[in-house]
């Protein structure tokens, strides 16, 4: 008799083996891939594009098959994203698929003996049901929730949002995107009235001024970098950020502002422009609203006391100001200096209102652009079905619930209406004895989630924790009742969207190993075993959510209902939102387009709106027992978070320390009698770390840096949140450092 995978996969499509784009017909028009370049020779049958899982660039790469299954990869030169491109970690894409310890089998912990122990399908499913109705039953439908990802596949994720939600009763859930991009959500949605990152990657090639904020490009995005790189304006390149990173030193200008006085620094930068008359006064009169009391609300924020907040001068100040008004098409960028914050939202806003108060939007080269970080983030942040209901669209509006409960096949009455907790609230409530039962996948929140012993301690407070992973040794997995094997990427089929919002395919090129299933057919297995099989009758497949992604999306201002199908994506070489069914000319025409080109924005006036607030303190002032600011972020392009995927790569392995270590500057080591190299104790109020004194210039006095993929680190990091976008500020804390 088949096994249960088998017989689950064999409702799977087959492996398919994708044809690429339509090699002749690209000849003929190179310009339809948006950058003229000339096409690769034809793709032979064997070789299929898949995008990249890792970050949220969204590179193709070329899988290369035998028998069904990839061997080898190479980077697409034909993807309009990547150029013939990758870094490390897409060149070692596959290697952590084959690593020995994947999870091949669920497995249950012994409630005597307290041993995680392999079990069937049948029995890990109805574990898992039995498990969250008998805590529902007990302390309500609230006592449930699910903490999910920006990394599994758009249908996956809409499926689990769809499913926790409308099918199991579960109020609470939340996404990793969290920890990453509410911040830019809120900004935008409050700037312009619909989360949209407005710009194409064909931009960094256009601009003449580019200005990073927060954002360590180099490493975090290096294939974004190279298009930088390939930018014939001889940009001025600005980068913003406490450290000297490698993207400040290839830069051409660096404003190594003072942690977190980044509020400070743009008031104060939109104060100085508006002074010297450098305002776009048309765009400003045509497209946006509440520029006056932006004005006023900056007067207080002069030269002076930018320099004592953030300790740029004036002269420093006035060079950025004309750099700004010199460049003609100036084009703005951030990432999580400004994202993980205690005040982002305002920050990103403050970014988005020097864009547009300049006139730097919707041309070639500009724009306010949040860079979002997993590889599909933009996914989750339209389908997870957490911070708004599917499709972008509003709990509260019964319309909206109306429209997605007909195209999903859902009754109306099963759709809450009301957003539920957001993550740290979710891990609040369970300290609080409100939440008794958590779901998590594909995120490692043990390790990544801030203020890491409070995290930990909740988990043991549980009465129950399912994670849902490829690995079983996660530093979450071990520490679970439950744990269900995953496949992972180019182990199943599905779309990612990526920075750009391109909508790019992921392809089964690769079997799970052992009964690991797809997070698609986990949650269909679910939806069986608690009864709610029939309710989600239409989600047989990822192409069929695929296809309710069409009608879900339209008529809002991320509609893709022109896209027929994956046939449609793959050939186009992924395809950008919005693609409405009268749009599909023109995305043929030119695969690469930016929003607001013709200055309308999504608010009902169609203007784009100052929004601007007071600075506040951060949580955790440095004081004479903890002097130094801790920043923290990534560490090396071949390191991946929490590094479960990345660190089965041995290439990989190769090219960043293996032991946690913090950067210093040389002055603070003197000080201190600290050699480079030596073993250091990092202490916060929360914890005490080791690491290795890492001595550079790179770091300013009185400020510390650590990379996050180390799993002691966020012991160290304050609990503290954007009180808008309630996203972590993991990059502010103090600590002291001893021998
Ligand atoms: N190799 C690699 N690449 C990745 C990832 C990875 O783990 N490894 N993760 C991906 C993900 S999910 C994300 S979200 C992105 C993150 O991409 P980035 O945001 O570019 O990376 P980080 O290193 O977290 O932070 C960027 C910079 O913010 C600076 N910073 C700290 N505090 C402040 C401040 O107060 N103001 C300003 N202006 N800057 C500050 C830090 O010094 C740091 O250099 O990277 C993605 N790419
Ligand atoms: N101090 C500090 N902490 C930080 C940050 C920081 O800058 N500083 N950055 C934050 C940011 S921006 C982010 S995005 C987070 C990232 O934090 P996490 O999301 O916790 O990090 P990952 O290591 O990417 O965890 C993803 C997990 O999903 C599993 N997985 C991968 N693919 C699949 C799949 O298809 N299905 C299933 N079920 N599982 C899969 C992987 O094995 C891995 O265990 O970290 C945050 N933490
Ligand atoms: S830059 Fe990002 S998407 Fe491209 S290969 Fe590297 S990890 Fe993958
Ligand atoms: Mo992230």
């Amino acid at each position: 008799m088949a096994t249960l995978t088998q017989r689950l996969e064999k409702v799977l499509p087959p492996i398919r083996q994708w044809e690429g784009p339509k090699t002749a017909e690209l000849l003929r028009s190179p310009g339809k891939f948006g950058l003229g370049q000339v096409p690769e020779k034809l793709v032979p049958d064997a070789t299929t594009n898949v995008v990249c899982g890792f970050c949220s660039t969204g590179c193709g790469l070329n899988m290369h098959l035998k028998d069904g299954q990839a061997v080898s990869l190479t980077p697409s030169t034909h993807y309009p994203v990547n150029l013939g491109m990758a870094c490390p970690k897409g060149w070692e894409a596959l290697t952590p698929l084959g690593a020995e310890d994947r999870a091949t089998r669920p497995m249950l912990r012994n409630q005597d003996t307290g041993e995680l122990e392999v079990v069937s399908w049948d029995q890990a499913m109805r574990s898992f049901c039995d498990a969250f109705k008998k805590v529902q039953s007990e302390h309500g439908d609230e006592s449930v929730a699910f903490i999910s990802t920006g990394q599994i596949v758009a249908e996956e994720m809409a499926f689990l949002g769809a499913l926790a939600k409308f099918g199991m009763g579960i109020k609470h859930g939340d996404g990793n995107t969290r920890q990453c991009m509410a911040t830019s959500v809120v900004a935008y949605k409050q700037s312009f009235g619909f989360d949209a990152p407005p710009y194409t990657y064909q931009d960094f090639e256009e601009s003449d001024v580019i200005v990073l904020v927060g954002s360590n490009l180099c490493i975090a995005h290096p294939i974004m970098w190279q298009r930088i790189e390939r930018n014939r304006n001889n940009p001025e390149i600005v980068v913003i950020d406490p450290r000297k990173t490698e993207t400040a030193v290839a830069g051409t200008q660096h404003y190594p502002i003072l942690p977190k006085s980044d509020l400070v620094f743009f008031y104060g930068l939109a104060n100085l422009l508006i002074e010297r008359g450098w305002v776009d006064e048309d765009y400003i009169a045509q497209s946006t609203c509440n520029f006056e009391g932006f004005k006023e609300h900056v007067r207080a924020f002069d030269l002076r006391r930018v320099e004592e907040v953030a300790g740029i001068s004036s002269d420093q100040m006035h060079k950025l100001a004309e750099t700004i008004h010199r460049g003609e098409r100036v084009s703005f960028w951030w990432t999580m200096g400004v994202n993980q914050s205690h005040e982002g939202v305002r920050t990103a806003q403050a970014i988005i209102n020097l864009a547009i108060m300049t006139g730097n939007m919707g041309r070639p080269g500009t724009g306010a652009n949040s860079i979002t970080g997993q590889c599909n983030a933009m996914g989750s942040r339209l389908f997870s079905n957490t911070t708004n209901l599917l499709g972008g669209h509003d709990f509260a509006n019964p319309e909206h619930r109306a429209k997605v409960a007909k195209v999903i096949g859902v009754e109306e009455e099963h759709i809450p209406t009301g957003l539920g907790w957001a993550y740290d609230q979710i891990i609040d409530g369970i300290h609080e004895g409100k939440i008794k039962g958590l779901w998590v996948l594909a995120t490692n929140g043990v390790h990544s989630w801030i203020e890491q012993d409070r995290f930990k301690e909740a988990v043991e407070k549980l009465d129950y924790l399912v994670v849902q992973d490829m690995y079983a040794n996660t530093e979450t997995a071990e520490v679970a009742d439950l744990i269900l094997p995953a496949a992972g990427w180019a182990e199943k089929d599905g779309v990612f969207i990526n920075s750009e919002r391109r909508i790019g395919l992921v392809k089964k090129v690769s079997q799970a190993p052992g009964e690991a299933l797809s997070d698609f057919n986990i949650f269909k297995l679910i939806a069986h075993y608690w009864g709610v099989g029939e309710r989600f009758r239409k989600w047989t497949h990822p192409e069929a959510v695929f296809e309710m992604f069409g009608h879900l999306t339209m008529g809002q201002p991320c509609d893709f209902s022109g896209i027929t199908g994956y046939r449609m994506v793959d050939d186009m070489g992924g395809i950008q939102w919005p693609c409405r069914s009268d749009q599909v000319g023109e995305v043929v025409e030119d695969n690469q387009r930016r929003l607001f080109s013709d200055g309308k924005y999504y608010h009902a006036d169609q203007r784009a709106k100052f929004v601007y607030g007071e600075v506040t303190p951060v949580a955790e002032p440095t004081c004479d027992a903890f002097p130094y600011v801790l920043l923290t972020g990534r560490g090396s392009t071949a390191q991946w978070h929490t590094e479960s995927r990345t660190k089965k790569s041995e290439v990989l392995r190769k090219l960043h320390p293996d032991q946690l270590y913090v950067e210093m500057h040389p002055d603070d080591a003197r000080k201190l009698g600290v050699e480079p190299n030596s073993r250091v104790v990092v202490r916060s109020r929360r914890a005490s770390v080791a690491a290795v004194a890492s001595v550079t210039p790179s770091v300013s006095p009185g400020q510390l840096f650590m990379p996050m993929h180390y799993k002691e680190m966020n012991r160290l990091t304050k609990g503290s949140f954007d009180p808008y976008s309630r996203q972590p500020s993991y990059k502010y804390c103090a600590v002291t450092v001893e021998r």
